[in-house]
C-alpha cells in the first residue's frame, strides 16, 4: 500500500510510539519558531528547562506581533527574548524583519522537515512540503530543549485540486472554498494533504496561503508536495540546496477526500464572524466599506503585494476608505521600494505599515463603530479587530484592492486588468534584521524587565473535587474570547496575573472575580472549545484563577494540549446530550479522580444539587495521564532525555 506524504515524513522522524492513527507518537523536531506574543512565556519555560543548548537544526525567535511599544512592557519582552536567544543559540529576528511565517517560508523552510512553532499559523511552511505544526509555548520550549514533540497520529485528508483556476483567483479563494465545504471543524484530527493536476497552477506562496488558513479548519497542519514549482522558489530565494522533491505515492490511501475543481472557484469572502461563513464576493457587491487591510501571514507575499500595486497604480483609494498595507517581510518591502510598486501604493493614498502582524491581532487600525472592514487575514472572530461591533470580511488581496478603490465590495471578476506578475529571477535578501547567536552562548546574561512575571505552576490534582460551574458557554469559543488580545492587552503576555482580569469577560465581566473567590471551579462549553490561536495563556490564565477543568462537547487540538500541559482536565461528555443536564448554577462532583483517570476513559461525575450522574471522557495517552496526575508537562518532562534516547 502506498504512503501519504504525511506518513513518509512523520515515520522518518519517529522517535517513540507506533505509527497508527490516533495513537501518540514522539517525533524528532528539525526546526522551531516563536513569535513575541507567545515567545516570552515559551522562553520563560525554556529557562526553567535550561538545556545545554538548543537540540534542533535551527530555531528562530521572531518579533512581529507586539510592535506598538506603547510602554516599556513591549521592549522589555523583546529585550528578554533577544537575551534568551543569544544565551541558547537561537536566531533572533528583530522587529521590522517581517511576520514569522512569511520570513520562515522565505528563509528557512525545508521540505521533508518537521517544524513546530508557538503560533497556530505555523502550517504556512507546509507550502514547501514541510510538516509544520502550531503548538503551545511549552511544547516548543521542550522541542528546543529536548528535540522532540509528542502528537497523536492524525488521519490524512486528501484535497484533490483539478482544473485551471480563473485569472484573479488567489490561494485565499481556494482555502475559503475548502472552509465552505468542510467548516471550521472539518479538519479536526486531520492533516490536509493537497494533490492533483491543479497544483501546477499554484505558486508556493498561494500554497502557503492555503496551508496557513488550514489552521481555520482545525487541522493539525496542511501540506503540499515539493515539486518543480518549489524548486524554482528555493532557487529564487538563493538556497537551491534546501530543495528535495517529496510527494505521496500514487497509490497512497487516505482517510477522507475532497475534490475541488479550480476552474469552478470564483472569488469568495468569509462574512462576519467566522472564517467558514463563506459566500461568493458577487453576492456582496455594493456593500459600503470603511476600511481595507492588506497583509498578515496569510496574504502578504511579493506576488500578493505586486498585484495590489498593479490594481492601485494610477487610481485613488476611495475618500471614505482607509487602506492599510503591511508587506510580509522586510525583503518584500525592499523589493517593492526598489521596483516602484511602493510608490504606486503611496500615490493611490494607501497607508504603509511596517512588516508585522499589525491590525490582524488588533494592534492598531481598529475599525470605527459598526465599521465594515475587508481584510486579507485569516480570522474574523467578533472583536478581534479591536472593535467589538465591527463587521470584518476575509477576502483576497485582489478583492480588497478593487474594493478599496470602489469604496464598496467589488468582484475582481468584473475587472479587466492583466495582473500577471513577473517574478524576479532572484529575490535577494535582507539580512540585517537577523541577530545570529554568538559562539560562546551561555555567557550572555538573561535580561528580565519588571513586566515579566513568573508563570503559574499547577498543583497535584486532589482526589475528590466539588467544582462550581463558573460559566456555561456556547460552541466555537475562541482563545480570543478566553484571553483577549489587542493593543491594550498584548503588552502583558508575560504577565499572567494582569491578563487574568480579562478572562472570558466578553461574556461575563464577573468571571475573574468569581473564579478567584471560588478558587476551584469548572468551565462548561459546547463544541470546539478553544479554537483559534495557540496562546497557552488561554490555559495559564484559568490555572491562575483556580479553575481546575473544562467540560466541553469537543476541544480544539492545540488548546486541549495546552490545558493538559498546565495540568487542567479537558473533559468531554460520553453522551453530549448530558450538557443539557448542567445548569450554570450547578456544581460538578468528582471522586477518586486519580484512580478513575488511571483505570480508563470513563469518569463518573455527579451534578449537584440534582444528584444526576453523568460520565465524562478524557481520551488520554499514557503520557498525558501521567502529565495530568503529576501536575503538568514541565514537571514531568524534566526527567526525559534529549531525543528520548
Ligand atoms: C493569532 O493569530 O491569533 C496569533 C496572535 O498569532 C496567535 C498567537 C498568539 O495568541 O500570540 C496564534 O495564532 O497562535
Ligand atoms: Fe500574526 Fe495575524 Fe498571522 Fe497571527 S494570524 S501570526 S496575528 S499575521
Amino acid at each position: 500500500m502506498g504512503k501519504t506524504l504525511t506518513a513518509k515524513i512523520l515515520e522518518s522522524h519517529l522517535l517513540q510510539g507506533t505509527f497508527e492513527v490516533g495513537s501518540e507518537i514522539a517525533v524528532k523536531i528539525n526546526q522551531t519558531l516563536t513569535q513575541d506574543s507567545t515567545g516570552t512565556m515559551c522562553y520563560l519555560q525554556l529557562l526553567a528547562l535550561d538545556p545545554d543548548r538548543c537540540h534542533t537544526d535551527l530555531s528562530v525567535a521572531y518579533i512581529d506581533h507586539n510592535m506598538l511599544q506603547t510602554g516599556f512592557e513591549n521592549m522589555d519582552d523583546h529585550v528578554f527574548i533577544q537575551s534568551v536567544a543569544q544565551h541558547y543559540g537561537i536566531i533572533f529576528s528583530k522587529a521590522g524583519g517581517g511576520i514569522c511565517h512569511q520570513v520562515h517560508l522565505e528563509r528557512f523552510s525545508k521540505p521533508n522537515s518537521i517544524l513546530i512553532g508557538s503560533d497556530s499559523h505555523t502550517p504556512t511552511c507546509g507550502g514547501v512540503g514541510s510538516i509544520a505544526i502550531g503548538a503551545g509555548g511549552l511544547d516548543v520550549a521542550i522541542g528546543m530543549a529536548k528535540g522532540f514533540y509528542f502528537m497523536k497520529v492524525p488521519k490524512v485528508f486528501n484535497v484533490i485540486l483539478t482544473g485551471k483556476p480563473k485569472s484573479y483567483l488567489n490561494g485565499k479563494d481556494i482555502i475559503l472554498s475548502v472552509l465552505q465545504a468542510i467548516s471550521v471543524k472539518g479538519g479536526v484530527g486531520y492533516i490536509m494533504e493537497y494533490s492533483g493536476d491543479g497544483l501546477q497552477y499554484l505558486s508556493v506562496t498561494d500554497r502557503a496561503t492555503i496551508c496557513n488558513m488550514g489552521a481555520e479548519l482545525g487541522a493539525t497542519t496542511s501540506i503540499f508536495p515539493s515539486d518543480e514549482i518549489t524548486k524554482t522558489y528555493f532557487t529564487q530565494h538563493q538556497r537551491p540546496e534546501d530543495f528535495v522533491a517529496m510527494s505521496a505515492d500514487a497509490d497512497a490511501v487516505y482517510d477522507e477526500t475532497l475534490v475541488l475543481n479550480l476552474s469552478e472557484i470564483v472569488p469568495l469572502a468569509a462574512k462576519p464572524h467566522s472564517p467558514d461563513n463563506v459566500v461568493k464576493v458577487s453576492e456582496l457587491v455594493g456593500i459600503k466599506v470603511d476600511q481595507v487591510a492588506i497583509g498578515s501571514c496569510t496574504n502578504s507575499s511579493y506576488a500578493d503585494m505586486m498585484k495590489v500595486a498593479k490594481i492601485l497604480k494610477g487610481k485613488q483609494v476611495h475618500p471614505n476608505v482607509s487602506l492599510v498595507i503591511s508587506p510580509g517581510s522586510a525583503n518584500i518591502l525592499r523589493l517593492l521600494a526598489e521596483n516602484g510598486a511602493l510608490s504606486d501604493m503611496i500615490s493611490a493614498g494607501a497607508r504603509i505599515l511596517e512588516s508585522g502582524c499589525g491590525p490582524c491581532i488588533g494592534m492598531g487600525q481598529a475599525p470605527k463603530s459598526e465599521g465594515v472592514s475587508l481584510r486579507t487575514f485569516n480570522r474574523n472572530f467578533m472583536g478581534r479587530s479591536g472593535t467589538q461591533n465591527a463587521q470584518v470580511y476575509l477576502v483576497s488581496p485582489e478583492t480588497a484592492a478593487y474594493s478599496a478603490i470602489d469604496g464598496a465590495i467589488s468582484d475582481p471578476l468584473t475587472h479587466q486588468d492583466d495582473l500577471t506578475i513577473i517574478q524576479p529571477a532572484t529575490y535577494g535578501r535582507v539580512d540585517r534584521y537577523f541577530i545570529y547567536p554568538p559562539e560562546i552562548r551561555k555567557a550572555n546574561p538573561i535580561l528580565m524587565g519588571p513586566n515579566i512575571k513568573p508563570f503559574p505552576l499547577s498543583e497535584i490534582m486532589s482526589d475528590d473535587l466539588t467544582l462550581p460551574v463558573l460559566i456555561k458557554l456556547k460552541s466555537n469559543i475562541t482563545t480570543d474570547d478566553i484571553v483577549p488580545s489587542h493593543a491594550k492587552l498584548l503588552p502583558y503576555r508575560s504577565n499572567v496575573p494582569y491578563l487574568s482580569d480579562y478572562c472570558l469577560t466578553v461574556f461575563d465581566p464577573t468571571v475573574p472575580k468569581r473564579a478567584r473567590a471560588l478558587n476551584g471551579s469548572i468551565i462548561v462549553a459546547q463544541e470546539n472549545y478553544g479554537q483559534g490561536s495557540s496562546r497557552e495563556h488561554a490555559a495559564l490564565v484559568p490555572l491562575y484563577l483556580g479553575i481546575k477543568a473544562v467540560i466541553a462537547v469537543s476541544f480544539a487540538r492545540i488548546h486541549r494540549s495546552n490545558l493538559i500541559n498546565v495540568g487542567l482536565f479537558p473533559f468531554t461528555f460520553e453522551n453530549p446530550e448530558d450538557l443539557n443536564l448542567i445548569l450554570p448554577t450547578d456544581s460538578i462532583k468528582l471522586v477518586n479522580v486519580v484512580e478513575q483517570v488511571q483505570s480508563g476513559n470513563r469518569i463518573e461525575a455527579t451534578i449537584l444539587p440534582s444528584q444526576k450522574k453523568i460520565y465524562l471522557k478524557l481520551d488520554l495517552s499514557d503520557r498525558e495521564s501521567e502529565v495530568l496526575l503529576k501536575g503538568g508537562w514541565l514537571n514531568y518532562v524534566k526527567g526525559l532525555k534529549v531525543g528520548l534516547v
